[in-house]
């Protein structure tokens, strides 16, 4: 198999090389990044799926867009 991009140092052998993986450390493909802030979700320590500007460690929902984190339940 070929490691694609740059480098061939490949910590995680993830086949994505070090330069290039959003996540070198990670085994994570996909290079899945929600917030696009150029850290990949598995190791995002601030990662912020529904993009409402609030982390999801603080946010109150988040997978729902609610930047105000107002709790009007359901
Ligand atoms: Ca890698
Ligand atoms: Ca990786
Ligand atoms: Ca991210
Ligand atoms: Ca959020």
């Amino acid at each position: 198999m070929k490691v694609q991009c740059c480098s061939r140092e490949d910590g995680d052998q993830d086949l994505l090389g070090d330069v290039c993986d959003n996540c070198p450390q990670v085994v994570n493909p996909g290079q899945e990044d929600g917030d696009q802030d150029l850290l990949g979700d598995v190791c995002d320590s601030n990662a912020d799926l529904d993009g409402d500007g609030v982390d999801d460690s603080v946010d109150n929902c988040p997978s729902v867009a609610n930047s105000n984190q107002l709790d009007v339940g359901w």
